[in-house]
């Protein structure tokens, strides 16, 4: 539950945004998923509320929900919060009188278009706009709960990859190791992954997205796992790459094999060394490219095909990246992945992420 100082901060840094400063209110809607935005505003752990709207305005929130969820919002529900039981159409009026004729927010990056039309025709409203934005940029900046709840998901997280690790059998499948990890993950306490587990045996570490599948394990492989807890709502995201194999024995290509997981690990290093409150966005991307660019005689230029990180949140990819081209600054309080990697198709590859939390004086990993 959030505390009441809680929503009305996130309320009043809402409305102040520029995208939403001059209207009224905001209504968020969900469709047979929640808007992330609605988890972000209610923090409600328990219930789908598909179909259910909340309107944000600036003194407080109103839900319209279904019967079949009523109680699971009152039991949840921030002090203020107004729930409305929508158990006939006439439970809409009040809804319709707040909104009809007015301009109100919406999220545009996740409401369907269908949504959009039927909502404007059905309560008269005279303009939505989009305050996406505004969104985006308030759930950049993390308050301790927040950061705490990720910090757990990712040593969760780390905890179930050493569980698969120590699991590992020649002959075993992708899928098999898979749901090692997500059952590891759940009994350490995990409410579920964050988003589908990826795991890579041998040359398919090539592939930043492979999904498991029956590839089966062969002593000397690439083993990659990138994979997240959620935890009270907020997601980790953390990637761990290492060679199956007893390293006093000969593994094949084992010095070839050992010399991409290096650079890829001195590369997050010296990208993680590079972060701090105010530094541009494309510097840490810029930072590890470089050495990953140069390493080893220039062998693994081109490489490193995809941005260094993500903002991590209520989504798994909650904000803006850490991408050559990023024109912002690093705030404090921004949790983002950072996880460079080196992808050899036909021979494998290595990826290693882990979750910072940006500061004043440089980055703290998660
Ligand atoms: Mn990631």
């Amino acid at each position: 539950m959030l505390s009441e100082k809680t929503v009305k901060a996130r309320l009043k840094d809402i409305f102040a945004h520029q995208k939403a400063k001059g209207l009224d209110s905001i209504l968020i809607v969900n469709t047979d998923n929640e808007d992330p935005n609605f988890i972000y505003m209610t923090d409600f752990r328990s219930g789908i509320f598909e179909q259910s709207f909340l309107l944000l305005e600036r003194h407080g929130m109103t839900l319209f929900t279904s019967p079949l969820e009523y109680e699971t919002a009152l039991k949840q529900k921030s002090g203020s919060m107004r729930v409305i039981n929508v158990d006939s159409k006439k439970k809409l009026e009040l809804l319709k009188r707040k909104i009809s004729g007015k301009t109100i927010g919406i999220n545009a990056g996740f409401m369907p278009y269908s949504y959009y039309l039927s909502i404007r025709k059905r309560y008269s409203v005279k303009k939505m706009v989009d305050v996406s934005d505004a969104f985006v940029s308030v759930r950049l900046v993390k308050t301790p709960m927040e950061v705490e709840r990720i910090r757990k998901g990712s040593s969760i997280t780390k905890k179930a990859i050493e569980v698969s690790r120590r699991a590992l059998k020649i002959g075993m499948t992708e899928k098999q190791l898979c749901t090692i990890f997500e059952n590891a993950l759940k009994s350490l306490g995990a409410d579920g992954t964050a988003f589908s587990t990826i795991v890579c045996f041998g040359k398919n570490a090539a592939l930043p997205h492979h999904m498991p599948d029956g590839t089966k394990l062969r002593y000397g492989d690439f083993v990659l796992i990138d994979a997240g807890a959620k935890i009270d709502n907020y997601c980790s995201d953390v990637t761990r790459t290492f060679i199956f194999g007893n390293y006093k024995k000969k593994i094949p290509d084992f010095e070839k094999k050992m010399a991409v997981i290096n650079t890829v690990k001195e590369a997050q290093k010296l990208a993680i060394k590079s972060i701090k409150e105010g530094v541009l966005g494309s510097k840490p991307h810029l930072v590890a490219q470089t050495r990953i660019d140069t390493a080893n005689g220039g062998v693994y230029k081109g490489k490193f095909t995809h941005a260094l990180g993500h903002s991590v949140g209520i989504e798994v990819h909650d904000g803006p990246g850490l991408w050559p081209s990023a024109k912002f600054k690093l705030k404090a309080g921004t949790v983002t992945s950072v996880e460079p990697g080196i992808y050899i198709v036909g021979f494998g590859g290595a990826r290693i992420e882990d979750d910072i939390l940006v500061t004043k004086n440089g980055a703290v990993v998660l």
